[in-house]
């Protein structure tokens, strides 16, 4: 059979997006102990006492600070566990994410 094509080829080009990243930021308030959040931090984030510090004193000075990015269900599982801890105790602690560009 002359002329007849047999053999076609397809190629597939793949492009791996990177996942966007979500920074958990912690917010400051007048009520909830330092303390207080220092053990939250250390327990959902498992930074340091050290970092833990840092992180607290830095919301407390300017208003809020960055606590580390994640991929966005991380992040918006930590800062639901985080929340939760405050809301149990009674303190209006709050976390937020917010994507990072
Ligand atoms: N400002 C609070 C106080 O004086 C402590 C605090 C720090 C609360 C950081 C929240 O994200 C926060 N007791």
């Amino acid at each position: 059979m002359p002329n007849v094509i047999t053999d076609r080829k397809t190629t597939t080009a793949t492009r791996t997006e990177r996942p966007r990243l979500y920074k958990v930021i912690l917010l400051n308030d007048d009520f909830t102990p330092r303390e207080f959040v220092v053990q939250v931090l250390r327990r959902v984030f498992r930074i340091t006492e050290a970092e833990s510090d840092v992180v607290m004193m830095t919301a407390h000075q300017r208003g809020a600070c960055v606590v580390a990015v994640f991929t966005r269900e991380v992040a918006e599982m930590k800062v639901q566990q985080a929340n939760d801890l405050g809301r149990e105790h009674g303190y209006p602690l709050a976390f937020t994410s917010e994507k990072e560009e």
